[in-house]
């Protein structure tokens, strides 16, 4: 094929795929309905993307659909099912889809598959589970039915399928694997299991499968990078070889191969994509690279698969042209699958018409996929006029008001040292005595759960049925409704509650300068959930306060400190769509002068403890570790640019969600927020032996409450894991909270958990108070 992507969003132009399954799950719809709408989502994009340009019967077409996520479906496909999941699995080893929704959603005492972030991307992946006696068996049952389904619709298509070596590099070691196992150590074993699985899809008519290697790129994965490069040698040497199998495509997406691109190119393989957008046209290859690299087909990625942005289309037209030198046989190509990107900007249209002439969402990029093609096949000339518009459009971009604003700018360039830095922390400490707080505080993390009439209120504004001043009345009554019930549980430090929020990013979104939102912009998380990033297109200034009204309310109605809450710049950006067109750094920086404005403003208002999530700190850290000083370096001066105006007496919290500190303990000690909350309380505290041995010597609230799941802690149980961080955190550092916000939690279990959780911290306070 001349033009291709590697994957498209399966979620539906309206979220039909979503809404389908949680009516399944709700037993709404049954398994035949389903299919049913699954089966028509596919074929509609099938007829979209040839209508975009992609060829029908040439393979360009891909199947990258999923009832709910690519690794799930490649574990299932192998058959390597958890063994508390074996029931599920009829004579023939096969799963049916409430089987498939059991393994990723966890039934009961079986928990599912733990669910992990999938390269730089907002998307989250289920890591299967792999011990030395995990079965493997071929069940290309749904991969073949696709091919047959895009064949009888006259579509001849390519199948998807996770590669082995990733699948075997993202995969965890089963619990009851011995120590030292890594799952790929069962190379050998799961490679026949994918030759089979080639022979099925080759006989049922698939003349080529796209095997998704994604993990080669990543210097971030916990292997050795040699034996990586010699699993990819065994594996594709032998799927190569094997006597019956479509032609294969070996997609690498999300940065270079480097050292992984010989491997690759030793392989007898037919194709192999390289992402221009995050790495480079290769350079100084051996000899036997370059002759092998000649005999395929290159995939050129050179359209950016993770934003939304309209882009520079010459420059990726010079890009897939420079692959020419390589090989005669040139493909232009999405740099990742489309999943990251919505479906349609057409579908905006609400947005300002200039800002839409600037993007690219899923339909748009492949029709950009189409001209490209064309240009490598007929010439430059032959789509001039489509790389002029593009160009033209970007010049707009550049000189249309707000992209640029010296104000927002000249306020940067004047920015020095000490405006990324507070006074010492045992300054800071004992000017936050008057906040006359107990040994071993407690507090939540923010967000209190949003009821069916916290959100019902929401929508109703949104329709018109509700008036601003009403549906802000609503608001202050939950806001008072949240603070007694802090009061009468007996928390030290209270918060608002954030029922005022649709989403943590989106609200800030909509207050700042700079920003678009969209109206069906939705992006794939994990499974059925959706976010809907907003676009950061402009220089980003804040014109009017954001919490203040909310949090001073808040305050009004408690003599015991109310936390302001604040989302940090690195987490407003990494779950945006943001401007390519300057550093992230000068982006983040923006962003956190804004912060900084709201933190004086709140201050002003009388309040004294302000937190600044950056959840996604690690998240948007980069795979290639010589990027990864310079990212620490720009989040974290973006945060200090954030909270450093704070006076010494304001206690600036932070809380990041997640409790593998490893690579970002340094970074996170250089926010120097004065407590930073964590998650802890599903790996039972083991993250305080790293605090401990780390010196990380500010506050610390390692998070007591798993508010991931329903259950509710007893007081033993929260009691002992306080008990064991108060051996290692002195307790003058040592804060009590849940991991994290309580949105997503109902009432009743919130409630009985904060009083088991203050219940515990009061034993523990009284044996404190006993003297040594
Ligand atoms: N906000 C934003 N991005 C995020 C998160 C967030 N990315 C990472 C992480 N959190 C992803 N987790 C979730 C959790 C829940 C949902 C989506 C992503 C979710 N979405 C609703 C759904 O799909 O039904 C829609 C939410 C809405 O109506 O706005 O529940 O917290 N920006
Ligand atoms: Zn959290």
């Amino acid at each position: 094929p001349t033009g291709t992507i590697l994957g498209y969003p399966r979620i539906g132009r309206r979220r039909e795929l979503k809404k389908a399954v949680e009516a399944f799950w709700a037993g709404a719809i049954d398994a035949a309905e389903l299919e049913r709408t699954a089966a028509g989502l596919r074929a509609a994009t099938r007829e979209r993307l040839a209508g975009l340009g992609l060829g029908r019967t040439d393979s360009a077409i891909p199947e990258s659909f999923s009832f709910y996520d690519q690794v799930l479906d490649a574990a299932v496909a192998v058959g390597a099912v958890p063994t508390r999941f074996e029931r599920l699995l009829d004579a023939d080893g096969a799963l049916d889809l409430a089987g498939y929704f059991t393994v990723a959603r966890g039934e009961g005492d079986d928990a599912p598959l733990e669910m992990t972030k999938w390269f730089d991307s907002n998307y989250h992946y289920l890591v299967p589970e792999i011990g030395p006696d995990t079965s493997f068996a071929a069940h290309g049952e749904r991969l073949v039915a696709q091919v047959r389904e895009a064949r009888d619709a006259g579509f001849l298509t390519r199948p998807v399928l996770v590669g082995p070596v990733t699948f075997l590099l993202l995969a965890k070691a089963a619990d009851d694997a011995p120590e030292g196992f890594r799952p790929l150590d069962r190379l050998a074993d799961l490679v026949p299991v994918y030759a089979t699985l080639l022979a099925e899809l080759a006989a049922a008519g698939a003349e080529w499968v796209q095997l998704d290697e994604p993990a080669l790129v990543s210097e971030s994965i916990d292997e050795q990078r040699d034996r990586v490069l010699e699993a990819v040698g065994i594996a594709y040497d032998a799927l190569g070889s094997a006597e019956e199998r479509p032609a294969i495509f070996v997609a690498a997406p999300y940065g270079s191969l480097d050292d992984a691109l010989p491997a690759l190119a030793a392989a007898p393989i037919e194709a192999l994509s390289l992402d221009l957008v995050r790495g480079t046209v290769p350079e100084q290859l051996d000899p036997a690279t370059e002759e092998s690299l000649a005999a395929k087909t290159l995939v050129a990625g050179v359209i950016d698969g993770h934003n939304i942005w309209r882009g520079d289309l010459e420059r990726a037209f010079e890009l897939a042209e420079a692959v020419r030198s390589f090989s005669g046989s040139v493909a232009v190509s999405t740099s990742t699958s489309l999943l990251h990107v919505p479906h349609d900007v057409d579908d905006e249209t609400l947005l300002d018409p200039r800002l839409v002439s600037w993007l690219a969402f899923a339909d748009q990029k492949v029709a950009q996929v189409a001209v490209l093609a064309r240009g490598v096949a007929e010439g430059r000339d032959a789509i001039a006029s489509e790389l002029d518009a593009a160009s033209a459009a970007l010049a707009d971009r550049a000189g249309a008001p707000g992209v640029r604003v010296p104000a927002v700018r000249d306020r940067l360039a004047a920015l020095d040292d000490a405006d990324f830095s507070r006074v010492a922390y045992d300054e800071r400490v004992a000017a936050q005595e008057g906040l006359d707080l107990p040994a071993l505080p407690t507090t939540t993390i923010g967000s209190f759960p949003q009821t069916a009439e916290i959100r019902r209120a929401r929508a109703r504004l949104l329709k018109g049925e509700l008036t601003d001043a009403a549906y802000r009345e609503l608001m202050r009554e939950e806001i008072a409704r949240v603070i007694r019930l802090q009061e009468e549980l007996g928390l030290d430090v209270l918060v608002h509650g954030e029922p005022e929020r649709n989403d943590m990013v989106q609200y800030f979104a909509e207050l700042l300068d700079g920003f678009a939102v969209t109206q069906h912009g939705w992006v794939q998380s994990y499974g059925s959930r959706c976010t809907r990033p907003s676009i950061l297109w402009g220089d980003v200034s804040r014109p009017a306060p954001m919490t203040v009204e909310w949090s001073a309310y808040a305050q009004s109605l408690s003599d015991k400190p109310v936390k302001g809450m604040l989302t940090g710049p690195v987490t407003i950006l990494a779950w945006s769509f943001v401007r390519e067109d300057q550093p992230l750094g000068d982006t983040a920086r923006q962003v956190g002068l804004a912060l900084r404005d709201e933190i004086a403003d709140l201050e002003a208002a009388g309040i004294r403890v302000i937190q600044v999530d950056e959840p996604a700190l690690r998240e948007l850290l980069p795979l290639k570790l010589a990027d990864q000083p310079a990212y620490l370096d720009w989040s974290v001066g973006s945060f200090r640019l954030a909270t450093a105006g704070a006076a010494p007496a304001t206690q600036v919290h932070t809380h990041l969600c997640y409790s593998e500190f490893g690579v970002v303990i340094d970074a996170i000690r250089s926010l120097d927020a004065d407590v930073t909350s964590i998650e802890a309380a599903r790996s039972r505290m083991e993250v305080v032996d790293d605090l401990a041995t780390s010196g990380f010597d500010h506050g610390i609230g390692p998070g007591v409450y798993d508010i991931h799941s329903p259950r509710v802690p007893s007081v033993e149980e929260v009691q002992s894991l306080l008990e064991r961080a108060v051996a290692e955190i002195p307790a003058g550092r040592l804060w009590v909270n849940p991991d994290c916000g309580l949105k997503t939690r109902g009432y009743d279990e919130t409630v009985a958990s904060l009083e088991h959780i203050i219940e515990a911290t009061r034993a523990v306070r009284a044996g404190l108070a006993v003297p040594a």
